[in-house]
């Protein structure tokens, strides 16, 4: 341990002078926000907004950051009195700053009792959350609440003690009309089409099923904006806490590396107060959706494609993947070619610059962002980035030949994760079974591989699986990167 030791309140004055510290007084912020899922993008994205917002108008908007998955907030934030840093890294720059907006963590893994006494308080107005992808408990292909699903069966029989995002929240506000009744907006940051409109879904459907008036009650009370989100900001390693004490001379568990890009567009519709993130760069308007399909199929689209055909080629992080001619150029020609047309006007935004600014910040060698990590959970992900744009193409008749290939790419990741094909790398996906059960029972032929995996329409939309020229175009990728040589492949389809 250095000399200067752990980041903690007592420390705050002994830093550098480099690194910036909070520039208003932390002991007068009362808890107003929570958030769930207090991970690597929280701290770098709208922890940030709020520590900026309180430096900006000071209120009281502290945030109170609730995990109610792994890891324990409580040996890291927590030790460290909700301080922790960010680094802003581009290439060779980087910018530390303390941030200061999480007043008190709470570990609600066990159980769910810690995070409903919080969400359920009068002084939370505004809950955000970045669960992931599957915390929404949706089936992709529709949005529609999964019934089904372990976690929901289990949350509909004991609704006191929920384990599901959607039970948790159904709780909550079940708490909190029966005793002050106050008003909250639910507001997701979550990389889902709609966001606010799948939450308020899934959280509707459960308390329809839970009665007692609950449904109404939230109709009347409870506001789900949809939000864009965006920075890149991958899980903390250790390099990152050694990389921090070796420049700066002190200890921070919680640090986390972003880059300098950001972007919050909230849609304008609220219930209860408001922190004015608007003040400090974040944009409230009318409609999301073209913000949201900008940057799904843009920015995630092409980390999506670069993670599988990456894994595949041998790249380890994003920016890796970026420097290889075959798979810029593949990524170029993709979001140029066919995902740029589908999208609507963005107000204020050009869609090719656009294009060439999201490119320019995968190739960003200081942030290391396994393609592993962005692979995990393709299930959840293929259809806000690649799946939509291919619909809405091939309603127009239009050709699919690129956007097919990640497409095809997420399945040999899979495929190849089983042990009929040799258990290459670990995956971690809700359908990673489904998949490898896949794998087993059809064996190599790639137009059977194809076709049984499109079938599965909790993924596939049953008419997009229809649609031949998807399966054909699947089916041709799916033999080439299974193959021995699968950039052999990308090549071969950049050269057409
Ligand atoms: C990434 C995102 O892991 C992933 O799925 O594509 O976390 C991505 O880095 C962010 O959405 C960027 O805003």
């Amino acid at each position: 341990m250095s000399a200067a030791g752990r980041l903690g309140p007592a420390l705050l004055g002994r830093l550098p002078t480099e690194v910036s510290t909070p520039a208003y007084d932390r002991a007068a912020l009362k808890p107003g926000i929570a958030h769930i899922g207090v991970g690597a993008f929280h701290r770098c994205h709208q922890a940030e907004y709020t520590d900026d917002l309180l430096a900006k108008d000071f209120d009281r908007w502290g945030l109170v950051g609730i995990n109610i998955r792994p890891p324990l907030l409580a040996e890291t934030l927590g030790r460290q009195g909700g301080l922790y840093t960010r680094l802003i890294r581009q290439n060779d720059e980087v910018e530390a700053r303390v941030v200061g907006s999480i007043v008190r963590v709470v570990d609600s893994q066990e159980s769910a009792a810690p995070a409903l006494e919080v969400l359920s308080s009068p002084e939370i107005e505004m809950v955000t959350m970045t669960v992931t992808e599957k915390g929404y408990c949706h089936i992709p292909s529709n949005g529609a609440l999964d019934l089904g699903h372990p976690d929901i069966v289990h949350d509909l029989a004991n609704p006191q003690a929920p384990r599901s995002v959607p039970g948790m929240l159904a709780r909550a506000l079940e708490l909190r009309m029966a005793s002050h009744g106050r008003p909250v907006t639910l507001l997701s940051c979550d990389n889902i089409p709609a966001n606010g409109t799948i939450l308020g879904s899934v959280v509707r459907t459960f308390a329809e099923r839970r009665g007692g008036g609950l449904a109404d009650w939230i109709d009347a009370n409870v506001a789900f904006p949809s939000a864009m989100v965006d920075r890149i900001a991958p899980a903390t390693t250790e390099a990152d806490i050694d990389t921090l004490e070796g420049r700066f001379g002190y200890r921070d568990s919680a640090v986390v590396v972003g880059e300098r890009f950001r972007q919050w567009v909230i849609e304008n519709r609220f219930a209860g107060r408001v922190p004015r993130w608007d003040l400090v760069g974040a944009t409230f308007v009318d409609d999301v959706t073209p913000f949201e399909h900008l940057k799904m199929r843009v920015l995630n689209g092409a980390q999506t494609t670069l993670s599988y055909l990456g894994v595949l080629g041998g790249f380890e992080h994003t920016s890796d993947a970026m420097a290889d001619p075959v798979l810029a150029t593949f990524v170029r020609r993709m979001l140029t070619e066919e995902t740029l047309p589908t999208l609507m006007p963005v107000p204020g935004v050009s869609l090719p610059a656009y294009v060439e600014q999201s490119l320019a910040r995968l190739t960003n060698t200081a942030i290391r962002h396994r393609n592993h990590q962005i692979a995990t959970d393709g299930s959840q992900k293929i259809v806000q980035r690649l799946l939509n744009p291919i619909r809405d193409r091939l309603a127009k008749g239009e050709s699919i030949a690129l956007l097919s290939v990640p497409v095809a790419g997420w399945m040999a990741y899979l495929i190849k994760a089983s042990a009929r094909f040799g258990r290459a790398w670990r995956v971690s996906d809700p359908f990673a079974e489904k998949m490898a059960a896949i794998a087993d029972r059809v064996g190599s032929d790639s137009k059977a591989l194809a076709d049984a995996i499109l079938a599965i329409d909790a993924i596939f939309d049953p008419s997009l699986a229809a649609s031949d020229m998807f399966r054909a175009n699947v089916a041709a990728g799916l033999d080439g990167l299974l193959s021995d040589d699968p950039m052999a492949f990308v090549r071969h389809v950049c050269a057409e």
